[in-house]
């Protein structure tokens, strides 16, 4: 058991590895593509009914606003320079099951039913969620997406070929650390795949019913090839990055063009004790809409280490965390930024997420606490070892300020200034209600992390909490009450 579990984890820590790619472009490679108006954006529902009636919230401190939803934020698409599906509407997705000459499709390999299943399937088809229950659920029923399975196709090279090309394309200078392929020599393997299919079935399909939001590029594309995953090779593994011609102004198909894609072995499906696993495809469909990875890539440094320690953009399982649906547009957070006692539900069951902020400047890319009632249900009810199974109130320190993109000092490609791997301070972080920093120490959460009836954040719990840039906190966050249906949380600015 013990050994099954270790190679689980670490599947699923080097999956979320390889997804790095997508950060590390080589220069050459253009990932400039217009940003769109995403009108459809600003359509997720207030999650202000049950607050107002809230008795105690006549305490309020006058000279501060009551708690309040608020409007016309930019969310994470806005600011992006691209991305691959829009995190809200009905998207139609490609996906394409490849074997190669030298590796032929068998009748004991995950068959077009099961990936069909894997993307589509009702939850009660697998033992977690396709993409597209999984998806429906975290994003309450806000973002659907639909997979056209095609193939299996064989493709017109070897398996071989196109490791010993990949090989080449990723080969790094061991001193500069840059890549030192040959333009004219060195194609890029999985962006010569997409032609060579979009091609073959551009008489079948138009591929302008791939492009939800009209950018001119096809929304996703996913690549599930017939190889073993092999984690000590560069190209069977499973990531999400970008087509890798656009800029040269060939590749267009009914108008269109491809641009983001994962590419994921066949062999992800049978992970673990599932039937039908489709947790790589979940994760990495988070890249295709912009997410970064929280956990962490390096623990050389002597910070910043952990990761978030749980959640669908960590451990590649449970929902997605309350910052990135916030990010996404699934939530609009509750902001507090001046006393006040407010119950909520938990975030399986309904959108309540607290933003506890001095001062709301009228963006979340910002620092500031979030807080949820966080209970062991629905998407967060599975693969136990990794994720809390109790219920309680989870608190994360935020800090999303966006400055010039890249990081120089960084080698991990994000918008965000901080990011969870090799920055000062973190992205995003749970604060341990237990305070031992076991996430820091072993990058994974556990049970009394999470804060209980009682606990009092900045009192009890860390006397001294502060921002990032060192000044003490001015609120105290209190966990008054917990019943199955609501909890009661008093924040008290001093
Ligand atoms: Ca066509
Ligand atoms: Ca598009
Ligand atoms: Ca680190
Ligand atoms: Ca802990």
């Amino acid at each position: 058991m013990k050994k099954i579990l270790t190679l689980f984890l670490f599947a699923f820590i080097f999956t979320s590895f390889i997804a790095c790619d997508a950060f590390i472009i080589p220069e050459n490679i253009s990932t400039e593509e217009p940003v769109t108006d995403d009108n459809e954006l600003t359509t997720s529902k207030p999650i202000t009914e049950d607050l107002t009636s809230d008795p105690s919230s006549t305490d309020v401190d006058i000279t501060h606003s009551q708690p309040f939803t608020p409007e016309g934020y930019s969310l994470l698409q806005d600011e992006l320079e691209s991305f691959g599906i829009p995190s809200i509407g009905s998207v139609n997705v490609l996906v394409f099951a490849v074997d190669f000459p030298d590796s032929k499709h068998s009748s004991s390999q995950a068959s077009i039913d099961d990936i069909e299943t894997a993307f589509n399937g009702s939850s009660n088809d697998l033992d977690f969620e396709s993409v597209r229950s999984y998806y429906q659920k975290s994003s309450y029923d806000q973002l659907h997406i639909n997979a056209d399975v095609y193939g299996y196709y064989t493709l017109s090279k070897t398996a071989s070929y196109y490791e010993r090309e990949s090989e080449k394309y990723m080969e790094v200078d061991p001193y500069t650390g840059e890549y030192i392929y040959d333009e004219d020599e060195v194609t890029h393997v999985e962006s010569d795949i997409i032609n060579e299919l979009l091609t073959h079935y551009d008489d079948q399909i138009n591929y302008s019913d791939y492009d939800s939001n009209d950018d001119g590029f096809i929304d996703g594309i996913y690549l599930i090839y017939n190889h073993p995953s092999e984690p000590d090779t560069d190209l069977w593994w499973a990531y999400q990055y970008n087509y890798a011609y656009n800029d040269l102004n060939q590749s267009s198909f009914d108008g269109v063009s491809p641009d983001y894609y994962t590419w994921a072995s066949n062999d992800f499906l049978n992970e673990g004790d599932d039937d039908i696993n489709a947790r790589t495809y979940i994760h990495e469909t988070g890249h295709m809409l912009g997410l970064d990875d929280y956990y962490d890539y390096s623990t050389e440094d002597t910070y910043n280490n952990g990761g978030l320690g749980t959640y669908m953009m960590d451990y590649t399982i449970g929902d997605h965390d309350p910052f990135s649906k916030i990010l996404l547009g699934w939530v609009k957070p509750i902001v507090i930024e001046s006393s006040a006692t407010i119950d909520i539900s938990s975030s399986i069951e309904s959108q309540d997420v607290l933003l506890i902020i001095d001062e709301w400047k009228g963006t979340i890319f910002d620092e500031y606490l979030l807080l949820t009632y966080y209970k062991p249900i629905g998407l967060n009810s599975y693969d136990p070892e990794f994720i809390f199974t109790q219920s309680g109130i989870n608190i994360f320190h935020v800090s999303a300020e966006i400055g010039d993109g890249y990081l120089t000092d960084s080698y991990y490609y994000s918008i965000f200034n901080h990011n969870n791997t090799d920055t000062e301070d973190k992205l995003i972080d749970i604060i341990e209600a237990d305070m031992n920093e076991n996430i820091e120490e072993l990058g994974i959460v556990e049970n009394s992390d999470l804060f209980q009836e009682g606990q009092v954040l900045n009192y009890s719990i860390y006397p001294s909490y502060r921002w990032y840039d060192d000044r003490l906190i001015n609120f105290t966050v209190s966990i008054d009450h917990i019943t199955y249906e609501k909890a009661r949380i008093t924040i008290s600015y001093k």
